[in-house]
């Protein structure tokens, strides 16, 4: 019995069957958690969304950025963009069953004996483990009730405000909070998001930093894995942080963890894209 955490798999089913066959990952007895962004620009979502359905009670999920464009679509197919390998996946006959269990997915998983947090892109470097949840849940919370979802969707691409505030009210509140879970890079010293930049640490925006360097971070020492920055590689020096984003649907390659030994295995993907998000 072993917990595994995968990195962003994007429709490259191959290469998560591969590291899953590597250690002989069995749905019996093991569990697969998943940083998010299963789905887009790699070239089986659908048949990595089947595979995931199937064997859901071993898998542990949060939604990532292209996770919840893939939903928003659902709701109004006309938001797909032209790189965008979603389509089939609205096409299928099982759609609405595949992504009637997307939508009930969190932005946050927290196992609380392991004291680990599962998030797609990080947590806000001001919120404690307690406040991650709390916020976490409100958006999981919209994104489950069918008669307020559709205007969450409508109101959810946005890069403001930049900072969270605990006045914020309402779908600023809800757009900050999924900003940071699930798009975030690179922020300021204070916590204002900066999309600007996707690139190695090097290319950092003007007075940004990582959004795990930021000093005052109240999370640090937390064991946090996380995905979403390919340009890191799976090189972050932060104790207890794990990066397992090592862009496979960029011609990098799939890495799956052991999340108690920590130990990692990576299979090669042979795609080449250009780097994006
Ligand atoms: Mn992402």
């Amino acid at each position: 019995m072993a917990t595994y955490a995968v990195g962003d798999v994007q429709g490259c089913l191959t290469q998560l069957q591969a590291v899953l066959a590597q250690v002989q990952f069995n749905p019996q007895y093991d569990q697969l958690w998943l940083v998010g962004d299963l789905v887009n620009r790699g070239p089986d979502s659908l048949a990595t969304l089947r595979f995931l359905y199937q064997m859901q009670d071993s898998v542990v999920t949060v939604l990532g950025n292209h996770d919840l464009h893939l939903l928003a679509a659902w709701h109004d197919p006309s938001r797909l963009k032209r790189k965008d390998t979603l389509l089939e996946v609205l096409q299928a006959p099982d759609c609405d069953e595949l992504l009637g269990w997307l939508i009930q997915q969190p932005l946050m998983h927290y196992d609380a004996q392991r004291q680990l947090t599962l998030v797609h892109a990080g947590v806000a470097p001001m919120w404690s483990v307690s406040q991650a949840q709390s916020y976490a849940e409100e958006v999981h919370q919209v994104l489950r009730d069918p008669t307020v979802r559709s205007e969450f969707f409508a109101q959810m691409y946005g890069n403001t405000p930049a900072v969270w505030s605990k006045q914020l009210r309402g779908m600023e509140r809800l757009r900050v909070i999924t900003n940071y879970f699930t798009r975030m890079r690179f922020c300021s010293l204070s916590g204002e998001l900066d999309f600007s930049a996707k690139e190695t640490l090097e290319h950092a925006p003007k007075n940004c930093v990582p959004w795990f360097k930021v000093p005052a971070r109240v999370m640090q020492g937390e064991q946090i894995i996380f995905g979403h920055w390919a340009a890191l590689a799976g090189h972050c020096d932060e104790p207890g942080l794990y990066a397992l984003d090592t862009g496979c649907v960029w011609g990098g390659a799939m890495s799956l963890m052991n999340i108690d030994s920590h130990q990692i295995i990576r299979h090669a993907c042979p795609a080449a894209l250009p780097l994006e998000n």
